[in-house]
């Protein structure tokens, strides 16, 4: 049926085929066919919303807060519209794949740049970024004064581009995460539904303890063990089933085939065959890739909503204004800090409180890589799925979570990875600036040194153990610390202190926040699972009290 709110169902505004119309036309089994081949059986039917379309509830982003609140919003029989700034990743490059890997990047690497921008910018201390072709790829490296942040675009948000860690933090730490919310619930309920519905999944133990493709893993786990340190088995939203298949050859490889942060073409429950898959099959929901919202302000009894349509060079082609009783703000950390402060000083929501834009934080991320003795490789073959953390969270003295990182270089480096996650104090905040019309972040890159001292604390006894040494040559030239960007920005519109204590904006009646920016700065792990189970909370309450 023809929604009349969308443009025409079947063409996108650039002449592409959508799925929907695709399908449509020429038949759904001829269709999952040609799916299939492309790797990506997942692809999820977009529309564009046209541009006076009055909708209820539309949500701003579609990474894990969008993709919650989106599918229990449609459970409860509400009618759903998303937008998203990114594409939609079901397109094959001419290789036939959907996304680019790390060794090859394309214009599918990065968003709208002409070089790449990757964490690791060095190799022997020489540069090693690559020219690209500027094109709306799947990963941003955003840079403010002291830190680049790496962020999700496209459909699914983070959840395409991250290494998969599902991970839940140890409830006795709870109370530092998220002080207002009851964790006796969170962790009967909300944390088993995360991981229920992200299809979260554990390495076969005994397959994992012969897998060339996680050598590495086990050097950096036999190291710090040898150490005193406690390592342990993390969880992921990646199909182990599969990766045995990859590594016994039996099927296309993905992680196997350095894929993760420029996309994953199989194995990986990203949110498009997760959350917002099970959104989209209810009938409620429609997703509008490439929509980039600007400015959010009260319209008679609900909100009118700008936005710019982009093509895949990042021009705006269309400036839409849509109308909706409801908003939820789901454009990440950054996404929606930027956003709220903009709409507080424009004029668009003046009365935000001044808090928000406040309490953000990096998890306390800071990389590091060790040169392994040249009996302890680690594995020309390495699984870009991270399998195992070396937890010194209980260390008072400087607690950190190190995750066990792959350096897929397809050849053997001796190299030890680790990313670490530390309980760094500093908050950051964000604020419009009004001669760029731009937002801005204060954080310091010295603000970083607590995180550096407490992964001192874990890998300056493994390299004093070993006889090893620290690699300086991957982070800049002769720079052992990489502590100038994050993977897991957090905060900026506090749960309990710039909303309620479900998300709800004051003062302005159905805006609500739902993403990592609840979060104040530090989830003492990877994230993805807590800001998942946060929103399950949250939404649980905002549809039992806010729809009637
Ligand atoms: P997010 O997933 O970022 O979704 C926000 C969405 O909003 C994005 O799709 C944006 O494109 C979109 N958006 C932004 N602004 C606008 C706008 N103005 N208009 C329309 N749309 C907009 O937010 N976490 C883990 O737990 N485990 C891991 O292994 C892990 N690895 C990571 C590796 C990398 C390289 C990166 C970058 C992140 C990693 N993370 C990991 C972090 C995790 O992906 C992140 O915390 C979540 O994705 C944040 O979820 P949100 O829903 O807050």
């Amino acid at each position: 049926m023809f929604d009349p709110i969308y443009e025409t169902p079947g063409k996108s505004t650039y002449g592409r085929v959508n799925r929907r119309g695709f399908l449509a036309a020429s038949g759904a089994v001829v269709g999952a066919a040609l799916l299939a081949r492309s790797g990506r059986a997942s692809a999820l039917p977009t529309q564009t919303i046209a541009d006076g379309a009055s909708v209820p509830i539309l949500i701003i982003g579609s990474g894990y807060g969008g993709a919650v609140a989106a599918l229990r919003l449609a459970l409860a029989g509400q009618q759903v519209a998303v937008v998203e700034k990114g594409m939609s990743w079901s397109t094959p490059g001419s290789d036939g794949k959907v996304f680019c890997n790390m060794l090859s990047p394309d214009g599918r690497s990065f968003w709208l740049r002409t070089m790449t921008d990757q964490p690791i910018n060095h190799f022997l201390g020489v540069p090693y970024n690559k020219s690209i072709s500027r094109y709306t790829g799947v990963l941003d490296s955003e840079q403010f004064s002291g830190i680049r942040i790496y962020q999700g675009r496209g459909v699914g948000g983070g959840s395409l581009v991250n290494g998969g860690m599902a991970v839940t933090p140890k409830q006795q730490y709870f109370g530092s995460i998220l002080p207002s919310v009851d964790a006796a619930s969170m962790y009967s309920t909300y944390y088993p539904r995360a991981n229920a519905n992200l299809k979260v999944n554990n390495v076969d133990q005994t397959w994992f303890e012969s897998a060339d493709c996680y050598q590495f893993a086990r050097t950096g786990r036999r190291t710090a063990q040898a150490s005193g340190f406690t390592t342990t088995f993390v969880p992921n939203v990646y199909d182990f089933n599969y990766m045995k298949q990859e590594q016994a050859n039996t099927a296309p490889r993905s992680a196997l085939n350095a894929e993760v942060i420029y996309g994953n073409n199989y194995g990986k429950n990203s949110l498009d065959k997760t959350y917002l898959a099970a959104a989209v099959a209810t009938g409620k929901v429609t997703i509008t890739p490439q929509h980039v919202v600007t400015t959010v302000k009260p319209s008679g009894s609900g909100y009118s909503v700008v936005m710019n349509q982009i093509d895949t060079n990042g021009s705006t082609v269309a400036t839409k204004t849509v109308t909706a009783q409801k908003v939820f703000f789901a454009a990440g950390s950054v996404g929606t800090s930027k956003l709220l402060v903009t709409q507080r000083a424009t004029g668009a929501l003046p009365n935000l409180p001044a808090s928000v834009g406040t309490g953000w934080g990096n998890n306390g991320n800071v990389m590091v890589a060790r040169q392994n003795q040249a009996w302890d490789p680690t594995g020309s073959l390495q699984s870009c799925i991270p399998v195992m953390g070396i937890d010194n969270w209980a260390d008072t003295g400087g607690p950190a979570f190190a995750e066990i990182s792959p350096f897929p270089a397809g050849l053997e480096t001796f190299a030890s990875l680790y990313l670490a996650i530390t309980k760094n104090p500093n908050r950051a905040t964000f604020s419009y600036n009004s001669t760029s019309g731009g937002v801005d972040l204060n954080w310091q890159q010295a603000w970083n040194q607590p995180s550096i001292d407490a992964a001192k604390r874990i890998f300056d006894p493994i390299n004093a153990k070993q006889w090893t040494i620290y690699r300086t040559d991957l982070f800049g030239e002769y720079k052992t610390w990489g502590d100038d960007f994050a993977y897991h920005p957090l905060g900026g519109c506090v749960l309990n202190v710039s909303t309620d204590n479900y998300g709800r904006l004051p003062g302005y009646p159905g805006l609500y926040v739902i993403d990592g920016s609840l979060i104040p700065g530090c989830t003492t792990v990877n994230p993805f699972v807590t800001i998942t189970a946060l929103a399950e909370r949250n939404i649980e309450n905002i549809v039992a009290n806010d729809f009637h």
